[in-house]
Parts: C-alpha cells; structure tokens; sequence
C-alpha cells in the first residue's frame, strides 16, 4: 500500500479517538458539576514543578475543603506517594507508553471515590507539552505551567497547549535570576498566542 493511501486511514483513527474522548469528556464534565466537583487539570513539560506545585495547594486546601488529586505519569508511583504527603485522597494513573491522560483513564480511576466526597479534583497530567492539550478530561480549567528554568521561548513554540488552556503559572520564580529568566520575552511569547492570558507567578520553594 503507498503511503498517500496510508496516511488517511492513520487521520482517520485518530480523529475517532478523539472524538470517543470528547463524548465521555462531557459526560463526566456533567458529572461533575451536578456533583459539585470543581477539577483542575495541570499540564507542562516533565519536570517543571506540577507535584511540588500541587503538594503545597492540596496542603493548604485541605485545611478547608475535601480535596483529591489523580496524577499520571507513564511509570512508577512515585509522585502520588509525594502527592499523598499532603493528606488529599490520591491515585497515580500509571500509562506506560501512552504520553497523555485521557477521559477513559478519568472514569476508570474516580470509580472507587464518592464524588460527594470531594471539592476540588486536581488531575496532574503526564510531563509532555504536546499530547495533553487535545485530550479534554472534563475539567473546569486547564493550568499550563513553565517553569523559568525550561526559557522563555516555550510559550512559543509549543502554542497549541497554550491556547487549549485558561491559565498559566511560571513556576521557580526563585530561580529567575539565577538562569536569566528574561520575563518581558516570556509574556510577549505567552500574549502572541493568548493576548488576555491570566500569568501568576510562583516560587513552591521559598518566598519571592
Ligand atoms: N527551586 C525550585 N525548584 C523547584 C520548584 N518547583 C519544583 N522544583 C524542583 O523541580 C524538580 C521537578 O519538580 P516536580 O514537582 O517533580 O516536577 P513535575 O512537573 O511534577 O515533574 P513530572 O511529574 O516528572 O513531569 C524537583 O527537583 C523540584 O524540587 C520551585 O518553585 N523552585
Ligand atoms: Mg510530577
């Protein structure tokens, strides 16, 4: 078979994957909202700071509502046992090779939980600034984080995951200086895609 002929099939397959995700993504966005769960999905690049990010906000957040955090990663269990630390009900979703949380893996992993049972669901999703962002998971908002160590010309070159998200967080904002984080680059790469984006910045580590 040639390649021209090839190529369709492959389109074709993916458009029906995404299309059977986006089907379940509203079911459980609907889900969700009758059952009061507001749910924040994080993506970013591996590494950028999403589980030392997310140990502080359950920390603080747990001392006033019922929060839970599903976390992905392609193997181990090691930032669900980080992510558990802060007392918050959590379950690490192992992938193996697939690069992206989907909603499948969503209802799979909420099925042992009573959703009346919590307030907030943070869905840290895998380390990749690619896959994620076409895989709604029936979230409220989506949380791109970079960090100022990964450079400021990110937001640009990967414009597709800054456009599928509501927000953004520059993370190791302690670090700035140190790797010369040059900020006014970074907004304007963020702004090109996103005039209106809302940017926090935020240091997990120490007070800046
Ligand atoms: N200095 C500094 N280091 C940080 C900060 N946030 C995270 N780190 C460090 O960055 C490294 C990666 O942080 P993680 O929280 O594991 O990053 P992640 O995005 O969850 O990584 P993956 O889940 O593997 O994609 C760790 O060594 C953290 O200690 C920060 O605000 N400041
Ligand atoms: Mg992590």
């Amino acid at each position: 078979m040639s390649q021209a002929i090839e190529q369709p099939r492959i389109v074709k397959i993916r458009e029906n994957v995404l299309k059977k995700n986006d089907v379940l993504a509203r079911q459980l966005r609907k889900r969700f909202q009758e059952e009061k769960v507001y749910v924040v999905n994080i993506v970013s690049s591996p590494g950028s700071g999403k589980t030392t990010l997310l140990t502080e906000v359950l920390t603080r957040l747990s001392k006033n509502f019922k929060v839970a955090a599903l976390v992905g990663d392609l193997a181990t269990e090691n930032d669900a046992q980080r992510l558990q630390q802060s007392g918050a009900k959590v379950h690490q979703i192992t992938t193996g090779t697939v690069c992206h949380l989907e909603a499948q893996m969503i209802e799979d992993s909420i099925k042992h939980w009573n959703l009346l049972d919590i307030d907030f669901l943070f869905i840290e999703n895998v380390g990749n600034l690619v896959c994620p962002s076409s895989y709604d998971l029936g979230e409220n908002v989506r949380v791109v984080l970079f960090s100022t160590t990964e450079g400021e010309d990110k937001p640009e070159k990967y414009p597709t995951i800054v456009n599928s998200a509501d927000i953004a967080i520059v993370t190791k904002m302690d670090l700035a200086e140190v790797v010369d984080f040059n900020k006014e680059a970074f907004y304007q790469a963020i702004y090109q895609s996103r005039p209106n984006m809302k940017v926090f910045e935020v240091s997990a580590k120490k007070n800046i």
